[in-house]
């Protein structure tokens, strides 16, 4: 394949993306291994999903319930939540991932509460990873602030990072079709470039494997690169796979493991400026997520404590997600990587 810069365009990256699986995962790799060798990244960490009752109706999503809809429906309180955290909390985490929904009934105090509860409860290098720019954006039109005002008052009360989530594919037609009614596309971008703009770090997402192809994902992955040319705020990219139990795509069925480690590759070619490629195990599962380290991704995301079930309601074969250690390191020998833990912001720890 021939390049006409040290980057590559569109075109190249559809070319890539069908070639010899070989060829892509040698190129993946190479650009993987000058980065970080055969390091794996991982960090210990838990997640907090306050509630699963949202506004939205994404069509992928197999976790959402209507207010007050049982079985299935969960909302916590403060004091739930403090619960659950000093429950899962041991000295070794190092980060709490939170996460949920666009709840129709909680404000802005809420959310502002929980991660000042948090703060106070956790040691301070407790790093706070939450909210997706879709529940930013909710936040700010409830309370009638701007963007800006709503980050600014998340730092000061404890935040650290957002996660990616939300980001789905960004072309107009298939978020029509997926989620019609949410956070825009160029809003995301929009919320993460602010989120950069102070300071707060942020992951980015590309939810593949459903009606969209991969016109759709090169695409998503340029504007992404595009923003981080801009400012620089990206940790890492993570793209979610399609997991298709109890939503209203569920027909779609699955894309296979190959499809899975081309885009996981392409998607190392293309952000060459987004330092970090999550392979985001509660997904993919463990093996799947081992072997596309061999396909440029660097990082597994954390040991997770079964605390999330945005992926174990979607049918993915972690159904109780928990990644020890010891388990991980053996995984990593027995494909000759080895690990290393990071905190939120990559720092090796040990
Ligand atoms: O935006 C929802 C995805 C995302 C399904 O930043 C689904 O470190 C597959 O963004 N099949 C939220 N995916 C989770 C997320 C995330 C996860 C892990 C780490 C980080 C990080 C962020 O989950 C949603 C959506 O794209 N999702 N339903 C499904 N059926």
């Amino acid at each position: 394949m021939e390049q006409n810069s040290n980057r590559y365009n569109f075109d190249q990256l559809m070319e890539l993306y069908s070639a010899d699986l070989e060829q892509l995962r040698a190129l993946a790799l190479a650009e993987r291994e000058a980065r970080y060798g055969r390091i794996i990244f991982f960090n210990r960490n838990f997640h907090i999903e306050p509630s699963n009752v949202c506004i939205h109706r994404c069509r992928f999503c197999s976790y959402r319930r209507d207010s007050g809809e049982q079985p299935g429906a969960w909302s916590m309180d403060l004091d739930q939540i403090r619960e659950y955290c000093l429950q899962k909390y041991n000295k070794d985490i190092t980060e709490v991932h939170i996460v949920g929904s666009v709840h129709p009934e909680r404000d802005f105090e809420y959310y502002r509460s929980i991660i000042s509860m948090v703060r106070g409860i956790l040691p301070q290098e407790v790093a706070i990873k939450a909210y997706s720019a879709v529940e930013i954006d909710d936040m700010s039109i409830s309370s009638g602030i701007s963007i800006e005002q709503v980050l600014t008052q998340l730092k000061e009360d404890g935040l650290d990072a957002l996660p990616g989530g939300g980001a789905e594919i960004f072309d107009n037609s298939v978020r029509e079709q997926i989620c019609p009614d949410k956070t825009s596309a160029e809003r995301y971008l929009e919320i993460h470039r602010i989120a950069h703009k102070l300071g707060i770090s942020t992951n980015c997402t590309m939810l593949f494997g459903h009606i969209e192809s991969r016109e759709h994902r090169i695409a998503h992955m340029l504007k992404l690169r595009e923003l981080q040319e801009e400012t620089g705020g990206f940790n890492a990219f993570i793209p979610l796979k399609y997991s298709c139990a109890n939503n209203s795509l569920s027909d779609i069925g699955e894309v296979s493991q190959e499809e899975i480690l081309r885009t996981i590759a392409i998607s190392r070619l293309t952000l060459d400026n987004i330092p970090h490629i999550k392979a985001y195990w509660p997904m993919l599962g463990k093996k799947t997520s081992i072997l596309a380290m061999e396909y440029g991704a660097d990082d597994m995301d954390g040991t997770i404590e079964d605390s999330t079930k945005i992926y174990s309601m979607a049918g993915a074969e972690e159904q109780q997600p928990i990644l020890a250690v010891d388990e991980l390191r053996e995984l990593a020998l027995s494909s000759g990587f080895h690990i290393a833990e990071r905190d939120s912001f990559y720092k090796i720890i040990s």
